[in-house]
């Protein structure tokens, strides 16, 4: 099978992260369709296998762009079905999942990840993911970056335990296409990382069938919970109430 990549990495988080910029940086070229606007224009999955130079050798690498999570035009089943197809796309195997967060690293961010991790990809895939912190001019700086990461250690809750997970594994690129330098240097940090992994650690995503089934008990169970919820809330009105009719 000739036509396996080198290297397949495929780009997730939340709509106006910088997945598209990053993917585009790490191809070398505009190919994939960035957007001003906090709306999403990354509807659909976009991959693409480029042929990249490192140290004198060629590397094809299949990059793999994605709709953004939380985003706000598709419900959470519409999104998880897409990465769906995302991860289908990707069958011959993973060897990175690049986890763009932006400036900030948000509660409801580290939460859709977490349910991504338990839906559609499983716990196994953690080790394989990298988090890539974007729009950090400083990129090059040590000490900023280890300030950064001082910060992002102080998190807590959702975020706390993916970043407990994610350990070292932190990038700091500025894919700002204004500067073609730093473009440069961030595509460059992220392909040495990538040609840098071992190929041995490869994830290979279940098949479509089964992931379908998990988004839908995913979804059953959400709406079990709301339910529930829903009650209780009813069952502490009514005894609220109960106990406003017998005063004393
Ligand atoms: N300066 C700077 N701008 C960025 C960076 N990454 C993304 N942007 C800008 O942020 C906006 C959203 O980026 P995009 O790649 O479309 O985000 P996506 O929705 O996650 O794919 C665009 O205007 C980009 O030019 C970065 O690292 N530095
Ligand atoms: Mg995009």
């Amino acid at each position: 099978m000739g036509d396996i990549p080198d290297r397949t990495v495929i780009f997730i988080g939340e709509t106006g992260a910088g997945k598209s910029s990053c993917a585009n940086a790490l191809a070398g070229f505009e190919r994939f369709e960035v957007s001003a606007s906090s709306c999403s224009v990354t509807k659909d999955v976009q991959a693409v296998t480029v042929t990249l130079p490192w140290e004198g050798k060629k590397y094809t690498v299949k990059i793999v762009d994605t709709i953004g999570i939380g985003d706000a035009d598709f419900s959470p089943e519409e999104v998880l079905s897409r990465l769906a197809v995302a991860c289908h796309e990707c069958r011959e195997g993973i060897n990175a999942v690049f986890l763009v967060i932006g400036m900030r690293f948000t509660k409801e961010q580290a939460e859709a990840f977490d349910i991504l991790w338990q839906v559609l990809f499983g716990p196994q895939v953690v080790e394989l993911t990298t988090v890539v912190r974007t729009r950090f001019e400083k990129f090059n700086d040590p000490t900023a970056v280890r300030e950064d990461k001082a910060v992002l250690q102080r998190k807590t809750g959702a975020a706390k335990r993916i970043l407990s997970h994610i350990g070292d594994r932190l990038l700091y690129v500025d894919n700002n296409k204004d500067k073609r330098k730093a473009l440069k240097e961030s595509g460059s940090i992220m392909l040495k990382y990538l040609i840098g992994l071992s190929c041995k650690n490869v994830f290979r995503p279940p098949i479509m069938e089964d992931v379908r089934k998990k988004i839908s008990e995913h979804v059953e169970e959400q709406k079990r919970l709301a339910k529930e919820k829903g009650e209780l809330r009813k069952q502490l009105q009514q005894a609220a109430e109960a106990q406003l009719g017998c005063p004393g």
